[in-house]
């Protein structure tokens, strides 16, 4: 593994932080819940070795805008004003999603599907809200998450932001975003948009916007791998090289790496085995190869977590089937994937 380099020693390799190694390429964040700031060891980790952080959940629209008139923005303001204490730099996540949306978004006081006027001008009010709160807190937004439709044949997903408002609603919301906040650097957001079908899809779309000018400043490669994807760094570069052509930043905003290929649905085992640890390392390792090479249209590299100790990998998609898809492992100590991306 260290062939030829220059052999740390124990201490040196204790001292070296994520962030300084890559303090001349990218900021390096994590995704956290406002829990993780009261656990000594995910503080600790986080404190030492990130500078960006994106609120995991805390931001979600029914999370944050649970009723119309309600907010809800205690675990939010603990994670951004921990942020901003600690010159960190904050991603918000995310506006537009088919997710993770409160029951009353959609509807009316009836209970009928909610008009294409009174939706936008919810969005509007839910975007401004949270912009006038953030503004000079949260430098970057994931105004549209997962737009894009997996199956073949359709471009738009199906979902109740499309059925009621229609294709406009992605120009209205980058629109309302930059009228909300004239600094913020506003993402389209996907998952396997890397993926050769999706990643032509995604950038017709991408570029249509573009050309109309819609104010989309990046496009954030969620990053949701794991070890067994052999096509993943040909899939990767091709597509940072076709996004990087429409003159927008790029950020991988929720990169792990998983033990189980997602078709493996069966398998729950109770500790990694050495081979998943090392083959994990070797993507890693690769990865972070690709994202140095394109460090001049990498804005950003966000994990999903802190450590192995809580990941959404843990009830995805198999729900309690634990998971090691990060850098640090249970106890917070560095893995191998760690150490294979801090040597170069
Ligand atoms: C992300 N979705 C979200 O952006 C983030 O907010 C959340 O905390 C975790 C992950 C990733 C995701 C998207 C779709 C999905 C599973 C995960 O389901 C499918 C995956 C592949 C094919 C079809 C559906």
């Amino acid at each position: 593994m260290l062939g030829g380099k220059i052999v740390l020693s124990k201490l040196e390799n204790d001292n070296i932080s994520l962030k300084e190694v890559y303090k001349d390429y990218f900021p390096i964040g994590a995704a956290i819940a406002a829990s993780d700031l009261e656990d000594e060891g995910q503080r600790e980790i986080l404190l030492k070795h990130f500078n960006s952080i994106t609120p995991e959940n805390s931001l979600k629209f029914a999370i944050i805008h649970p009723e119309e008139d309600e907010y809800a923005f205690d675990d939010g303001d603990k994670i951004v004003n921990f942020a901003a204490e600690n010159r960190m730099m904050v991603r918000g996540h995310t506006f537009v999603w088919h997710n993770q949306v409160p029951e009353w978004l959609f509807k009316d006081e009836s209970g009928e599907a909610v008009s294409k006027e009174i939706l936008v001008e919810r969005l509007k009010a839910h975007i401004n809200t949270l912009c006038r709160r953030y503004n000079d807190k949260i430098y970057a937004w994931d105004v549209v998450n997962e737009a894009v439709e997996d199956k073949s044949d359709f471009l738009y997903r199906d979902s109740q932001w499309y059925k009621i408002i229609g294709e406009e609603y992605l120009d209205l919301s980058f629109k309302i975003a930059r009228q909300a906040s004239q600094n913020a650097v506003l993402f389209y957001n996907d998952y396997n948009n890397e993926k050769p079908e999706k990643l032509h899809k995604s950038y017709k779309l991408l570029k249509s916007m573009i050309d109309r000018g819609v104010p989309i400043d990046g496009i954030g490669i969620q990053g949701h791998w794991d070890i067994h994807d052999r096509d993943l760094f040909d899939n990767l570069k091709a597509a940072i090289e076709l996004y990087a052509s429409l003159g927008v930043k790029i950020q991988i905003t929720e990169l792990d790496v998983s033990m189980f290929s997602f078709d493996d649905k069966t398998r729950s085992i109770l500790k990694p085995t050495d081979e998943m640890i090392e083959q994990q390392s070797k993507v890693y390792k690769k990865l972070f190869e690709i994202f140095r090479y394109y460090k001049e249209v990498i804005s950003g590299v966000t994990f999903w977590g802190i450590s192995d100790k809580h990941t959404w990998k843990d009830n995805f998609p198999v729900k309690d089937r634990k998971d090691w898809p990060l850098l640090f492992d249970v106890d917070g100590r560095p893995k191998s994937a760690f150490y294979s991306i801090i040597d170069f």
